[in-house]
């Protein structure tokens, strides 16, 4: 029988990474989003897919969360914004693939590298508001921990 649960418990394991698609990251760790920061280098090696969620932590009112077009933001423009936010702690949903950019729209700070982009990857399982293929999952799992049990 522990043989059976060692891998009863790999199964679960296996069907909880599946479930938990979507993940959250905080922009720049411990540091938050603010100047003096190099958001390439934080972006850099990082897997972002579809549903996942930047968190961007800063003092309300001193920066902006501000996506933009590619040409915005290569050339720090924030007048024509996708979303912009500056409440302090602005969470965005990776919704869809391909590169997003932000910056910040404070004098001065976009053009000294508070900027970031981020290529988002697609995920053919997710969906807005929805938690795609849990249940699928969960129903494989529970099927063969119904097989094990009569083992
Ligand atoms: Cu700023």
């Amino acid at each position: 029988m522990a043989v059976s649960s060692a891998a009863l418990v790999g199964l679960l394991v296996v069907s909880c990474a599946a479930a938990a698609a979507a993940t959250r990251d905080t922009v720049g760790d411990g540091e938050g989003w603010t100047t003096g920061v190099n958001y390439n280098n934080w972006a850099n090696g990082k897997y972002f897919k579809q549903g996942d969620e930047l968190v961007f932590n800063y003092q309300n009112g001193a920066h902006t969360v501000t996506e933009v077009r590619q040409s915005d933001f290569d050339s720090c423009n924030g007048n024509n914004p996708l979303s912009n936010d500056n409440r302090g702690s602005t969470t965005i949903r990776l919704s869809y693939p391909g590169t997003h950019y932000f910056i910040c729209t404070t004098q001065g700070h976009c053009s000294t590298g508070m900027k970031l982009a981020v290529t988002v990857n697609g995920d053919p399982s997710y969906s807005a508001g929805s938690v795609p293929a849990a249940s699928a999952v969960a129903a494989a799992a529970a099927g063969a921990l119904v097989k094990l049990a009569l083992f």
